[in-house]
Formats: C-alpha cells, structure tokens, sequence
C-alpha cells in the first residue's frame, strides 16, 4: 500500500449523471486517482465492506478498474465484486449492489456519448441502494477533489477480469462474477416468460439493436436463448471500446437503420435499442415509434399485466420535461404523479420510500423499483410482456391509449456543442424576463405562468433549484429550456415542447405539424437562433 502525493484538479464536478470527460483528459496522471479518492473520502464506514464495480467496456474501462481495485485495497474495502470483462450494465450493476448489499459501486461509463482513445468517458458512484449518488454526496465529492492532496493504492499486478473467480489483493477479495447472471434471474422473477416465449413461438418477430455496446450479452441470453426469439434478432451485440464508431444512443437518429427497417414492409412485430450502459430504451413498433414519454405513460396504464406490477402501481413518477401523458394515467389509476429534476437520481427517494412504483424520463429511460437505475431492457420486456398478454400490436396499443387519454404531442430539439458564453447568455435573459411574461401572447397562444423549476424532495426535504425554465401556456402546452449536464465539448441546449390534443380525430396529425406554432414560439420566446447562430437543432427527438 502506498500513498502519493498529488493536486487538485479543478473540473470534476459530477453533473446530471457522475462526471464525464474526454478519454485524454482522464488519462491525465492521478486524474481518475483524485476522483475515485474523493468519492471514498466523502463516505464514511466502509471499511471491510463490498465495493461493485463495472462498465459499459468504452475504451480506457479496462485501465480504470484496475486502478479501482488496487485503490479500493488500498482504502481497506473487505471485497469488490466485477463484472466479467470489467463489464455490467448500469441496471445489472444496480442490481448486483443490492442483491449483496453492497456499501456502494462505481459505473463506468459516459452512456450514450461515443467511446475511443478520443471520445468520452465516465465515472459514477452509486450508493447502497444501487442507485446514483445524491446531490448532497455529489457535492461533497466535488468539495473534496478541490482539495485533494493524497490517494491511496496498492502496488500489486493487475487482476485477471476475464476469469470468473476469486482472487486477493492485498487483504482485500475481488471476486469477478457472471456479468449477465443475476440480471436474467431477476428479469424472470418479474416478467411472464412462458407467455412472451409462447408468443415468439407463435410467429411474433422482434429485432433489438445492442448498438455494439453493453446491452448485448444481457439481450442475446435474455432474447434468444430464454425467450426463443430467433438466431440474429439481436443485431451488433458485440461491444466494442469505440461502439463501432457509432454514438450508442437509441433514438432516431443513431438508430436510424432500426427505424427504416421499422418502418419497411417486412417490419418485425416489434423493434428495440439500448444505449451504451444499457440503461436507455427505444421502442419502435411496426410503423410506428413510441416517444419515450409516451411509452412511459402506456407501461404504466398496462404494468399490472405483468407479474411483478399484478398489485398495481404506488406512484408514477416523471422528470419535469418529461410529458405530462404520464400524469394522466396516474390520475386514472388513483395514484400520486411526481414531477422531479432530470437525472434518475431524484428519482431515489421515492422509491426507497414506497412513493413510487415505476419512473420515466422523456430521454428514453424508463425503470421500476426492481433496481435503483433506468432500465433498458426491462422496459422492452415490460413491452413484450404486455403485448403478449394483449395480443394487439403496438400502434394498436398506442392509439387507444391516446383515444382514451388524449394524445400529448411531444419533441425535443437539442442544440449540441453551442458556444457556452451564448448558450448561458440565453438562460440568463430568460430568467431575467421570466417574471414579465405572464399574460403576454406568443405566435397567438397565451402565457399562463413561467418559472425556474425547483424540487422540494418530498422525502428529505431537500431543495434543488434552477432545474428548467418552464414557459407554460394557456391550454396545458408548454415549453421548457434547460442546459444539458452530460455534455463534454460546448453547451448543449435541449428545448422540449409539449402540446396535449384530446380530439382522437386529430391524433395521425404528424409531430412537427401539431407543434410547429410552439416551435416558433421557442425561438421568438428565447431567441434561439440568434443567440446561438444555429437555424436548426443538431437533434430531435
Ligand atoms: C441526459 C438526459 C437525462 C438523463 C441523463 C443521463 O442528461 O436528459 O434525462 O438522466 O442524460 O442518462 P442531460 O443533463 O444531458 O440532459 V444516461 O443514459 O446518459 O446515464
Ligand atoms: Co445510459
């Protein structure tokens, strides 16, 4: 055991999910070593006790486990439990955390942003309950890597991760498990395989696109060896360091050949993507793609069908920019609805309170209290699960959801790597105007109320302030601006735009068509193109 002197870096702030850089700047010397040793200076008594930890196998994951457990040995944990390859997904890890009540784990993984020598990385702590780490511990790891001036690390040779087993380091187990194992039993005990196998026996098709990244041993167990589906129905399930070159985010435009495909003649019954880490999902039937806010809302209208929700929901809960579509299914449920910040970690308390049963942001995440994370493929198995038990098609699923419900019309533009001067120059004039535009009108439309969303935690009581500006309209449209938190070059600013039609007549009306006055408004509201020099969004989604 040795410990080595080193400085302050000024940059590791966590944001919206752990912190995440570019590859070099994690391959500066003692940066990964400051940041893993300020997050165990923020924790107190874990001493002996069981440390996970794993990655969605991005470039530089191997490396940085390594330093992990010779610094968790270094730091007196009892034992470290890791994935095969260095390799779980963010809900496998959730998962194995609290199955071995374990004090805590460490992610790996900057999700959906591309990997390589010279693309992102990141590292994540969750705690005990197997979800992301609290703001209030966030801060403090933050607090303490402005300070840092030692670490602690074992000078011992590096572990093999390829072999399942048990190994020391210095008076410390690691043990390397089954990476897919203990995720596939618990997705047994929740869902009704027998009838989702029965249903793919029958003839039902489905294609699920790993995207060359961590989902794809978890999906091809799960998909074709548990559940029959077919030889080659998951495509790209080798995960590669560098996701093939591809970003591994499962929307429409990363995933662009599922949606073609999708949308052809010989479409499956049902088509799925996850991302990077495999906590994101993307659901697409035949000839129809389901929003994520929108799949939220049907999940949860139709969860009792499936085993583990046979009692009914305690809660949905939604992050703020998330539609509101969700909202109303709890109301028909007679359920409590909760509107959190973005990012799963607010979603944490309630779930350990009982508050909540199932969790979805518009960002294609959507997850459960079975673990404390988003969960990709148990949103695709809720899915399948569901039509197996209906025996309807997706679009015939969605479309009399929005009949009986209304149909919220739902978009976001994203504007990536904006210069970051003007993307807060933006927010700042429109949070200085935000009191003057109650009762003005935009593009014909009247605004009703606008704020900076701020959560009071119904739980702990803690505040969160500044979390979204929120410009909502006469009617229940509305529009929200907020700066993205994961981001690694620039600013991202993400504008979401919501409008609610309870006229099933006017429900095929295409998105950008039902939106396009509140899409002006966006902009005449916070003059997006001029500030930011871009006529249009990089993304929509
Ligand atoms: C984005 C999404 C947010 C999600 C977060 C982490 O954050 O908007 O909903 O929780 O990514 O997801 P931001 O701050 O960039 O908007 V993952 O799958 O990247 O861990
Ligand atoms: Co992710």
């Amino acid at each position: 055991m040795k410990t080595v002197s080193t400085t302050p870096f000024p940059d590791q702030k966590p944001g919206t999910s752990g912190l995440r850089k570019k590859v070099p700047v994690f391959q500066q010397p003692n940066y990964v070593e400051n940041f893993i040793q300020s997050v165990f200076d923020s924790l107190e008594g874990f001493e002996g006790e069981t440390l996970v930890i794993g990655g969605d196998g991005r470039f530089f994951n191997r490396e940085v486990i390594q330093i992990a457990i010779k610094m968790a040995a270094a730091n007196s944990f009892g034992r470290v439990l890791v994935g095969q390859g260095g390799i779980l997904s963010t809900p496998a890890a959730s998962n194995v955390i609290r199955k071995n009540k374990a004090f805590g784990g460490l992610i790996l993984s900057a999700s959906h942003n591309p990997g390589g020598p010279n693309e992102d990385f990141g590292i994540k702590y969750n705690t005990g309950n197997g979800g992301p780490a609290p703001e209030k511990v966030t801060d403090a790891i933050y607090a303490r890597s402005r300070v840092i001036d030692t670490y602690k690390i074992c000078e011992t040779p590096d572990v093999d991760l390829d072999q399942i087993g048990r190994v020391e380091v210095g008076t410390m187990d690691v043990e390397i498990i089954d990476s897919v194992a203990d995720y596939a039993a618990l997705m047994e005990e929740l869902f009704d395989f027998a009838a989702i196998k029965a249903k793919i026996a029958g003839g039902f098709r489905l294609t699920f696109d790993a995207m060359h990244a961590v989902t794809g041993p978890y999906a091809k167990e799960i998909l074709e060896h548990r559940l029959g589906a077919a030889e080659g129905s998951v495509k790209n399930f080798v995960p590669l360091e560098d996701f093939g070159g591809h970003h591994p985010d499962p929307n429409l435009v990363h995933a662009k050949d599922l949606y073609d495909l999708m949308m052809s003649d010989d479409a499956p019954d049902f088509g799925a993507a996850s991302d990077g880490d495999g906590d994101r999902n993307l659901i697409i039937g035949k000839g129809i793609f389901v929003t994520p806010s929108d799949s939220l809302a049907m999940l949860a209208a139709n969860a009792h069908l499936a085993p583990a929700y046979a009692g009914g929901l305690k809660g949905i809960a939604r992050s703020m920019p998330t539609s509101r579509a969700a909202d109303r299914v709890a109301e028909k449920l007679g359920v409590k609805a909760y509107e959190t910040p973005t990012g799963w970690k607010f979603f944490g308390n309630l779930l350990d309170a009982g508050l909540a049963t199932i969790c979805g942001e518009e960002s294609a995440g959507t997850g459960s209290d079975h673990v404390r994370e988003k969960d990709g493929l148990w949103a695709v198995l809720l899915w399948l699960n569901i039509l197996a038990v209906r025996g309807e098609s997706v679009k015939a699923i969605a479309e009399a959801h929005w009949t009986e419900y209304g149909r919220n019309f739902y978009a976001r533009h994203d504007y990536e790597d904006v210069e970051t001067a003007a993307a807060n120059g933006l927010v700042a004039e429109l949070r200085e105007k935000l009191d003057r535009l109650a009762g003005t009108s935009v593009q014909g439309m009247t605004i009703a109320a606008a704020d900076d969303f701020s959560y009071l935690d119904p739980v702990d009581g803690s505040t969160s302030a500044n979390q979204g500006i929120r410009i909502l309209f006469e009617g229940g449209s509305r529009i929200v601006y907020r700066l993205s938190g994961t981001g690694t070059s620039g600013a991202t600013l993400r504008v979401y735009i919501e409008r609610f039609e309870p006229d099933a007549a006017k429900h095929d009306v295409p998105t950008p068509e039902a939106l396009a006055d509140l899409i002006a408004a966006a902009d005449e509201i916070a003059g997006i193109r001029a500030k930011t020099g871009r006529n249009e969004p990089s993304v929509i989604t």
